[in-house]
């Protein structure tokens, strides 16, 4: 067994037999309650899944195994002359629960390069898409052909005994995490660079040699990789994206059916499309105005006029946050160091001093403040990726890390199918009439 599956292993059984602990001592324990507009909102706020890769706060935001952006920044190894951390060092604090060293980070670039052979009938099938098809239905049909090659599968088809599980999901997820890249830089090659591909570099890192595949060699668009990939790659557990990823893996759905799943909701505008939108909303903004720096007073008007529209200001609002997203402040940070005077970076900057208030003021919108969203499309435009309806799919790309992690631990634990109650109108009414009682009130 490969020395990172048997750490992983190792850590897994001791975190399951701890877990069984605390269930044998308090599984009658209430850790919350569940109020009726939660169950009519969304479910917001309500805790109903374990996800062990992060945990987000509304005020600090999200923290990796117990450490923030700026930490992860600070303690994770970085490529060689450069300051990013490496997303292969996230990854293995994800899947271990332990900070790597410089070796263990590159243990698993090279585990990475070593499993990244994409077979060709997933180009083909990508390829058997119009020209105009957007690249999140590429990617997903792309990780959809992907999964003739999944073991969990096979295992499963073969047999296998509930208790070993996690072992073909560990190797699908670490499969599926080596070949995205390739996949994701085929259909950006495909779609806008003439079907003119670029072979891999096995001496670049992960994000590195993604950035080299998408044609973009300059080192501050590989450093840009490096965080982006970093930053986007996992926010706690109930998110559409892994939550998808994780309620379909409760299925037994193998990792190439679960992923593809979690990469269909990336791709709802309020969720990862929102990067897109962003962009277009600022270039929208700017044709309207005919100026490449519109003023704070003519985004405030472009912003009253998205709200007059029933449409909402992209890039801004969150479910769980309630200040600005650290992983915006990142790459506001990654701007002034790279491009202090880029005109649309400034842009995203006079937009962050402008629309908050705003919103704040209409006195329904909870977190006024910008997402991660609200920034990536600017410094990905300074390096010459100009095409918007791309960028959810680096998104996907980096969200694999942790919704992989987190299927790895799911079936290293045993977590069972996911079923949450639902109800009906009617059932509501009865219970509010004393007709019923459903809850035993
Ligand atoms: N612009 C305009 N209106 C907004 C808004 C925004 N940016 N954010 C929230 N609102 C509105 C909601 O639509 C809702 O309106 P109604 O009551 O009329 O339906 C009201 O404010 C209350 O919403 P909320 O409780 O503050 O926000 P939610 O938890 O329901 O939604 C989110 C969160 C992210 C979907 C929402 O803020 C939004 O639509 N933002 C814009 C899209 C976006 O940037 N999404 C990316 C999020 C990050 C990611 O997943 O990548």
């Amino acid at each position: 067994m490969e020395v990172l599956k048997e750490r992983f292993k190792k850590k897994a059984d001791e975190a399951a037999t701890e877990i069984k602990g605390i269930l044998k001592d308090h599984s009658n324990d209430v850790i919350g309650e569940v109020t009726l507009a939660q169950v009519y909102q969304g479910m917001r706020g309500i805790t109903g899944l374990v996800s062990e890769t992060s945990l987000l706060d509304a005020h600090e935001g999200i923290r990796f195994r117990g450490y923030s952006i700026p930490e992860l920044q600070e303690k994770l190894p970085k490529a060689k002359g450069g300051s990013e951390p490496l997303p292969e060092g996230l990854f293995y604090l994800m899947l271990i629960n332990e900070l790597p060293s410089e070796e263990d980070a590159n243990t698993i670039t090279e585990l990475l390069q070593r499993r990244s052979h994409v077979p060709n009938h997933v180009f083909d099938a990508i390829d058997a898409l119009p020209i105009e098809t957007h690249p999140m239905t590429m990617f997903v049909v792309g990780i959809m052909a992907l999964q003739t090659e999944s073991h969990f599968a096979k295992e499963y088809a073969r047999g296998i005994n509930k208790k070993d599980y996690w072992d073909p999901v560990f190797d699908d997820a670490m499969d599926l995490i080596a070949r995205l890249p390739r996949i994701a830089a085929y259909i950006y090659r495909r779609k806008y660079k003439n079907n003119q591909h670029i072979n891999p570099n096995g001496l670049l890192d992960w994000a590195g040699n993604f950035a080299h595949m998408l044609g973009f060699e300059d080192e501050g668009f590989m450093e840009l990789m490096r965080l982006y990939m970093t930053i986007h790659a996992d926010h706690e557990g109930g998110n559409v994206s892994a939550h998808t990823t994780h309620l379909v893996g409760s299925a037994l759905s193998d990792p190439y059916l679960s992923f593809a799943a979690g990469m269909n909701g990336l791709a709802g505008p309020l969720h990862g499309l929102a990067n897109q939108e962003v962009i277009k909303w600022i270039y929208e903004l700017r044709e309207k105005l005919n100026t490449e720096q519109p003023s704070k007073e003519q985004i405030a008007e472009y912003v009253k006029t998205t709200l007059s529209e029933g449409k909402v200001v992209p890039g801004y609002g969150h479910a769980v946050l309630r200040k600005t997203d650290p992983r915006f402040t990142a790459q506001m940070e990654f701007g002034k160091k790279h491009m202090p005077d880029d005109a649309l970076v400034q842009t995203v900057w006079n937009i962050y001093e402008t629309v908050p208030p705003i919103l704040q003021s209409l006195g329904k919108i909870k977190n006024p403040w910008p997402n991660v969203d609200a920034h990536s499309g600017a410094l990905l435009v300074h390096y010459g990726m100009m095409e918007y309806e791309y960028y959810t799919v680096l998104f996907g790309v980096s969200r694999a890390l942790g919704v992989l992690a987190s299927l790895c631990w799911d079936r290293a634990l045993g977590q069972p199918i996911e079923r949450p109650k639902s109800i009906t109108t009617d059932l509501v009414k009865k219970w509010l009439n004393k007709e019923d009682n459903i809850w035993g009130d």
